[in-house]
């Protein structure tokens, strides 16, 4: 069997990176780990392709080379993955999908053949096993979770690296928390597991030894869920793999407990992390309530994001706003709290009920529940109706996002954090290729650029005051050009 594996193309999003990619020549900020992940399970001996839609295209020819399609996917990609869908069926061939997309949404495809849902390191072996004897079903699902010990490292020959900014590598799967919107442990349940060290040191081994010397992002839905394995075993380890060679900056995500433990921070410094995620969500305690998220209740977040920043992780943050209890006033406090924050990466969305979620069913018993969700949190859109009245709520986010990402408020917020955050340990030595990206940069944004007046302002400033940090103000300038742009195309501005 000739297997085409499909990862479908992401509309332009907050999170595609679309137009910062372009001033580092990259297509897409990171390959398909789940797909890549499906290669290495199938049969040695199936010839396989990769065709990553946000680096290339499908061509007639690989459609027919291929004897069937695996295609994978999130719900933001759901448009693109119809389209592949069609042009498989109408080039005859089998198709096979899997991943978060089809396991949350698979009444929404009717031409897919098999349906192989979950994690696939439970499903599919049953798919294979059936499909060899000739009797292969329509759904494989499960409501198991996997040993991920057992997960086989992504097939990263099947792509060209160049392509990507960053690689992905997935150390746990599952939250211990249960915040009411997320789909987490929908997915992937309420315990953190685990791969071992050695997995890791292997990964990474094998990603370093073909080549590729860019920053890694750790997949985690929270790569602190278990901290006791962490501290003992994966980052002495991840500190000692990156001694005596070219290191590689690692980022990943985790919960606001972080700021906790300052020898964890520490650690995690030391073995090359300088950015972490952190699900902020708001600043108001009564939604915080609301929707469960308790790792964030009694604290006072804006300290612990400070914390982190001070030991030397940058963090970005996902907001939302829309809870039952947010009021008009939310807005202003957002808006404040991100710009004090200096949270420069913002991800603000409006709150969305994700099927398989504790807010999904509530919704549904309230009425409130209007369709589906569309996948891309920061488009301004919802599946729910808001206590606060739907105008009101986009209104408000319109606004909140015209101001949060205004050239004034951006790159004041990024010298916030410039002034707080402490030099990393890990640094990406500046190559050719992002010369000209601090070239380029100059051009299209500190000449034609709406924002030339803060482009030149921090450009000096971070020359005299934080050289160190030199590269990674030109980084920030390029990222907000492109949320500028993603908020012009969504008709936020
Ligand atoms: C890395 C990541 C990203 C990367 C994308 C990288 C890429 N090229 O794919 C970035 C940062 C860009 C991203 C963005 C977003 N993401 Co994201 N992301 C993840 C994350 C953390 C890891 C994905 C991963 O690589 N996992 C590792 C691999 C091994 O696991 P896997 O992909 O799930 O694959 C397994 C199974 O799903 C299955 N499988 C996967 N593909 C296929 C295909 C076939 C044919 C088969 C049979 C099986 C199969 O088998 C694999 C082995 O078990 C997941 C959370 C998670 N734990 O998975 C969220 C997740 C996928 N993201 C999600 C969302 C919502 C988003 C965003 C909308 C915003 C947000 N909240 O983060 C944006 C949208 C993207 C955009 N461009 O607009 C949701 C998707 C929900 C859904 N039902 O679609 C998830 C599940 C997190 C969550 N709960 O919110 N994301």
């Amino acid at each position: 069997m000739r297997i085409l594996l499909i990862y479908p193309e992401y509309p332009d999003t907050f999170w595609s990176f679309k137009h910062a990619l372009k001033f580092i020549r990259r297509r897409a900020a990171l390959p398909p780990v789940g797909l890549l992940t499906i290669g290495a399970m199938l049969p040695k001996e199936w010839p396989k392709k990769v065709v990553d839609l946000n680096v290339t295209k499908l061509t007639k020819k690989d459609l027919a080379w291929a004897d069937c399609a695996f295609i994978g996917g999130m719900v933001v990609q759901k448009e693109s993955a119809r389209k592949v869908i069609a042009r498989c069926k109408q080039a005859g061939l089998k198709i096979v999908a899997g991943g978060p997309l089809f396991t949350s949404e698979l009444d929404e495809f009717e031409d897919v053949d098999h349906f192989v849902l979950n994690e696939a390191e439970l499903t599919l072996p049953l798919f294979l096993a059936d499909l060899e004897k000739g009797c292969a079903k329509h759904i494989y699902e499960t409501s198991e979770f996997c040993d991920i010990r057992r997960t086989p490292a992504p097939m990263w020959e099947l792509i060209d690296l160049k392509h990507y900014a960053s690689m992905g590598i997935q150390f746990s799967r599952g939250c211990p928390f249960n915040c009411e919107f997320c789909n987490v442990t929908a997915l992937f349940g309420h315990r953190s597991r685990i791969k071992t060290a050695e997995q890791i040191i292997a990964e990474l081994d094998g990603l370093y030894n073909i080549g590729w010397r860019g920053p890694v992002f750790f997949v985690d839905d929270n790569f602190i869920g278990n901290k006791a394995y962490l501290k003992a075993h994966l980052l002495p380890a991840l500190i000692q793999w990156q001694k005596g060679k070219r290191q590689i900056p690692f980022n990943t995500e985790a919960s606001v407990n972080l700021a906790d433990d300052e020898p964890l921070m520490q650690m995690l410094v030391k073995a090359g992390f300088d950015t972490v995620f952190i699900g902020i969500e708001t600043p108001n305690e009564e939604s915080l309530a609301e929707c469960n998220k308790k790792q964030n209740k009694n604290r006072n977040l804006l300290e612990s994001v400070k914390r982190m920043q001070r030991a030397g992780l940058q963090v970005t943050g996902g907001f939302i706003v829309g809870f039952d209890s947010d009021t008009p006033s939310i807005f202003q406090r957002q808006i404040e709290f991100i710009q004090e924050s200096g949270i420069v990466t913002a991800m603000v969305g409006l709150l969305n009920a994700p099927p398989g979620t504790g807010l999904y069913a509530r919704m549904r018993e309230e009425g409130r529940l209007i369709g589906l969700m569309s996948g891309d949190n920061v488009d301004g859109t919802t599946n729910i109706l808001p206590k606060m009245g739907l105008d009101a709520l986009r209104e408000g986010y319109k606004n909140m996002m015209h101001h949060l990402y205004s050239p004034e408020h951006y790159y004041e917020r990024v010298m916030t954090f410039l002034r707080e955050y402490k030099r990393p340990k890990v640094r990406n030595p500046l190559d050719f290729q992002r010369l000209l990206a601090l070239l380029r940069s100059s051009i299209r944004l500190g000449i034609f650029g709406k924002e030339r007046f803060q482009y030149w302002k921090i450009f000096f400033w971070t020359i005299f005051r934080r050289p160190q940090l030199f590269a990674l103000t030109i980084t920030f300038a390029i990222y907000g050009h492109h949320f500028r742009r993603i908020c012009k195309s969504i008709n936020i501005q």
